[in-house]
């Protein structure tokens, strides 16, 4: 046997050989380039072995509890991407794939957890695959979010077996399926219950000598002639809807070969290796694979000596917008969650949203029942006492709000967190009456709290240490980003957002089209225009940021008009604009010689605020200003975010 240092390989008695990867000294499997050229001396031995009758199958495990295996490894990208070098390397591991395929005995996957990218596409390429069926199996393509697309003959191969719409739809979106979904879809051939299941089943698999079915003719016929370029008009169409080719050109690429070879598996891999070497190269791919490792980061701010944090009961004291809905979120992730206001009146409404929130996430009615039976209304705040979290997201009142916090702190486990939601108001006055002031922390969550993955950690003069990362820890618990920033009005986002924001209505006010700055910023690539998000926001909202600080709306602007008179955007049904089933009604665009250019300019205000963000520390580095303002604004991920867009010379 070669020498190996991420494989283990042994045959047992019955001449199945077990090959299980273990990539070293990392929580998840990878694919490198050492564990490449250690699986092809590998595959020569199997095929020696299964020429000599010695071997009749192998099986392929993954000795990692996280997983099978996380794609190829993405720390290795940034080496590969002279086109020169990357189309050697995708030959190779293609020939690999290839010769795996083509071996004379079964190969077997045995999946639990991730199995992702390069992973599934080397599950691909063996015979048969089987997944545990369990909450924790994750099966799907995510290179489109790191601007590239599966280039291990994922392409063809998930076309093969799965048909070729579902396997455009999975590369194109990054979606991971769930194990029954995947079986189902003929990803997978088998589901088992447990993971220890795995071998048992595999064996079988191998002495029965079992074969993955490619997708019947039903499937194929949707690449077919005429049909292919329909069906790829359609997609394009699609996804020109969420992202520009421009900005994001790894899925109209995708498209392109899909267009192009689309009825031919084998065709489709080898137009993978010509297109995808591009791909790599591109500024985008190379954004998109930072902001991977800035998130990467994001996760390591929690508490990490032990004793970690548990966190099962939440306590949130309000039931407006934000408190109802960050008690939705949190029971919605599996927490026990208990909501209080003053009266079951206030509550109700809170309670209805989030069963609105299960019925679209969860789907089925025992996981809606599940959910609804884990948040509970409590007037009495009898919750409290019980609760590893206590969040206050009640009115912007100085008074109430430390009246809240006295009466907490008095019945709070020892080491439960205090966390106010405020946007506005010091917390070192907040903590003032505390007797242990260094324990709340801000957590200042983003509406809508179901989409926005930002909560910003806020760190005053006075909270120690172990609450911010407490509060980092509770963040990712929870399924959101932690970013650490500095109690300061605005702290991060809304600070850099408000000037930009404000700055474009001037222009509006001045006489400029909303529509054509509302075009312009998308051409830039933001996700929506600064009017057209100043009306999601909020004018009321937005009005009282900009007072706290201090860029007052002028008292005979048509801002201060719209206020007095209620129309307060999106919620009101007219704001900058009018507003019909929560969609802006626009008129045309005016003409425009380059309007990225225009909407380059009109993010200056943006980019300029988070230089001076960094210079006062409000958050650590221009990497976190970066991570920080995509997150909460979303701003161009493909350039990197805006402190990396100015170095770039693109913003
Ligand atoms: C691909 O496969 C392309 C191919 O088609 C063709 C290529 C030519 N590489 O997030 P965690 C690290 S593209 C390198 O805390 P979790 C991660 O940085 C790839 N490193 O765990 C972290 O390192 P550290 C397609 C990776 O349970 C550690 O593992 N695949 C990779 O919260 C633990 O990760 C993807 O895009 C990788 N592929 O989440 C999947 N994956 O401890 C990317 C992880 O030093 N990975 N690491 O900070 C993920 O989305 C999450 O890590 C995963 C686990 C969901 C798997």
């Amino acid at each position: 046997m070669p020498k190996l240092s991420q494989w283990k390989f042994g045959i047992d008695f019955e001449r199945i050989g077990w090959l299980t990867i273990d990539t070293p000294s990392a929580p998840v499997n990878v694919l490198s380039t050492t564990a490449i050229l250690e699986l092809e001396k590998l595959v020569a031995r199997f095929e020696d072995l299964a020429a000599s009758d010695e071997l009749v199958g192998v099986v392929l495990l993954s000795s990692k509890g996280s997983g099978f295996i996380a794609g190829a490894d993405i720390t290795e990208f940034d080496d590969l991407s002279d086109p020169v070098e990357m189309t050697k390397a995708l030959r190779r591991a293609h020939a690999l794939f290839d010769r795996i395929e083509r071996l004379p005995i079964p190969f077997v996957s045995g999946i639990h957890g991730f199995c992702l990218g390069g992973g599934l596409e080397l599950a691909l390429a063996t015979h048969y695959r089987i997944a545990v069926n369990n909450d924790k199996t994750r099966i799907g393509f995510p290179e489109v979010k790191l601007g590239i697309f599966p280039g291990f003959g994922g392409t063809g191969r998930s076309m093969n077996v799965m048909g070729p719409v579902p396997a455009m739809q999975i590369m194109l979106t990054g979606k991971y399926l769930r194990a029954g979904a995947a079986r189902g879809m003929g990803l997978v051939d088998k589901l088992v219950r447990h993971r220890d299941q795995l071998r048992w089943e595999a064996r079988k698999a191998i002495l029965q000598k079992r074969k993955s079915k490619p997708a019947g003719f039903t499937k194929r016929v949707m690449a077919m002639g005429p049909l292919r370029k329909f069906i790829a008009d359609k997609m394009r169409a699609t996804v020109k809807k969420k992202v520009r080719p421009e900005h994001y050109p790894a899925p109209f690429s995708l498209i392109e070969l899909f267009e192009d070879k689309g009825n031919d598996p084998v065709a489709m891999r080898a137009g993978e290796i010509e297109r995808f070497p591009k791909l790599m190269d591109s500024g985008t791919a190379a954004n998109l694979r930072r902001l991977f490792f800035l998130s990467e980061g994001l996760k390591k701010q929690g508490v990490r000596k032990p004793p970690k944090p548990k966190f099962a009961r939440v306590h949130v004291i309000g039931a407006g917008v934000m408190g109802g809905d960050i008690a939705a979120w949190c029971a919605y992730r599996g927490l026990a969650v208990t909501l209080q206001d003053l009266d079951m009146e206030r509550i109700q409404p809170a309670l209805d949203r989030a069963k609105k929130l299960f019925k679209k996430r969860l789907k089925k009615p025992i996981a809606v029942n599940a959910a609804m039976a884990r948040l509970e209304a409590d007037v009495a705040g009898k919750g409290a006492a019980r609760a590893d979290v206590i969040i206050e997201a009640v009115v912007e009142n100085l008074e109430i709000k430390q009246k809240i916090f006295a009466q907490v702190e008095s019945v709070a486990k020892p080491g439960a967190v205090l966390a106010t939601n405020t946007s506005s108001i010091e917390l070192e006055r907040i903590a003032e009456d505390l007797k242990d002031p260094s324990r709340l922390v801000g957590l200042h969550f983003f509406n809508p709290v179901a989409q926005l993955p930002l909560v910003e950690v806020v760190r005053s003069k006075v909270n120690s240490d172990l609450a911010i990362r407490t509060g980092c820890s509770f963040a990712s618990f929870i399924g959101k980003s932690p970013v650490v920033v500095k109690s300061a009005p605005g702290f991060l986002v809304n600070r850099v957002l408000m000037p930009y924001l404000l700055k474009s209505i001037e222009r509006v006010e001045a006489g400029e089209a909303q529509e054509l700055l509302d075009a312009a910023a998308v051409a830039f690539g933001m996700p929506m225009g600064p009017i057209e998000l100043m009306d999601v926001v909020g004018l009321d909202v937005g009005h009282s940021v900009a007072n706290e600080l201090g860029q007052p709306v002028a008292e005979d602007s048509k801002f201060a008009r719209l206020l007095a008179q209620g129309n307060l955007g999106r919620k009101t049904g007219r704001g900058f604009y009018r507003w019909t089933k929560g969609r802006a009604e626009k008129g045309s665009v005016p003409e425009h010689s380059n309007l990225a250019e225009l909407g380059r300019e009109l993010v200056q205000p943006l980019v300029d605020e988070c230089e001076v963000c960094v210079k006062e520390g409000i958050v650590s580095s221009a990497d976190m200003a970066d991570i920080g303002v995509i997150l909460g604004t979303g701003f161009a991920p493909f350039l990197g975010g805006p402190l990396k867009a100015r170095q770039d010379g693109k913003a």
